[in-house]
């Protein structure tokens, strides 16, 4: 599959995996689970069909890892950002010392008056790396770096989740712990 095509069907995976699995009519469990037979068809009704060797493709080429397949292979969700309520299942993690978020510049004021809200998503997103960072903080606008002091939150008793593709995720980032360049 090329390139194009991959963006475009992991792209419509996330909207129905993440965002509104009511579109083409599945339902996901509590943990956001669906069976991988009724995804695809679900996904030919719609139009928008592939094989299971193309979703399998989608799933182990995607840049981000976003989608993973259950331990039988019989279910597959989305790793992290939905809006639907789910519940993960990710178990709390000690947090390295510094974790990074990309932002564009535009919000930074707002950051430091408010620190880092989940916004619509369930948690707010933080990376180990500067450049993952970096590729999401571009996406609206020239991006800024914030570093923030994980280690030193989770001592004062913030809790944090990692997911399987590395993403740290917290509830909020009060503006104390975040270092603006
Ligand atoms: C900003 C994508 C003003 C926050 C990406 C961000 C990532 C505030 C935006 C993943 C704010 C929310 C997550 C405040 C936070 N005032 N702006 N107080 N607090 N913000 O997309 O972290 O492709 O929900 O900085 O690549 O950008 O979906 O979060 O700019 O990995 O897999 O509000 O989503 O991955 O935007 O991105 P988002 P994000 P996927």
């Amino acid at each position: 599959m090329n390139e194009q095509k991959l963006v475009k069907r992991s792209r419509y995976l996330s909207f129905v995996l993440r965002h509104q699995p009511q579109a083409i009519g599945i339902k996901l469990d509590v943990s956001g689970w669906v069976g991988v037979d009724d995804l695809l068809e679900a996904l030919e009704e719609h139009n928008r069909g592939m094989t299971l060797e193309e979703l399998e493709e989608v799933v182990r080429l995607d840049d981000k890892q976003r989608y993973a397949f259950s331990e039988d292979g019989q279910s597959i969700r989305a790793t992290q950002g939905h809006s639907v309520d789910v519940d993960l299942g990710y178990e709390s993690a000690v947090p390295p010392k510094i974790l990074y978020h990309g932002t564009p510049d535009k919000f930074v004021e707002s950051i430091k008056q408010e620190g880092l809200k989940k916004m619509n998503r369930h948690h707010v997103h933080l990376h180990i790396d500067v450049e993952t960072s970096m590729d999401v903080g571009q996406r609206r606008g020239k991006p800024v770096l914030l570093k923030i002091r994980a280690l030193e939150m989770h001592e004062a008793g913030y809790e944090f989740f990692v997911t399987p593709n590395d993403v740290w995720l917290t509830d909020h980032v009060p503006p104390e712990y975040i270092d603006t360049p």
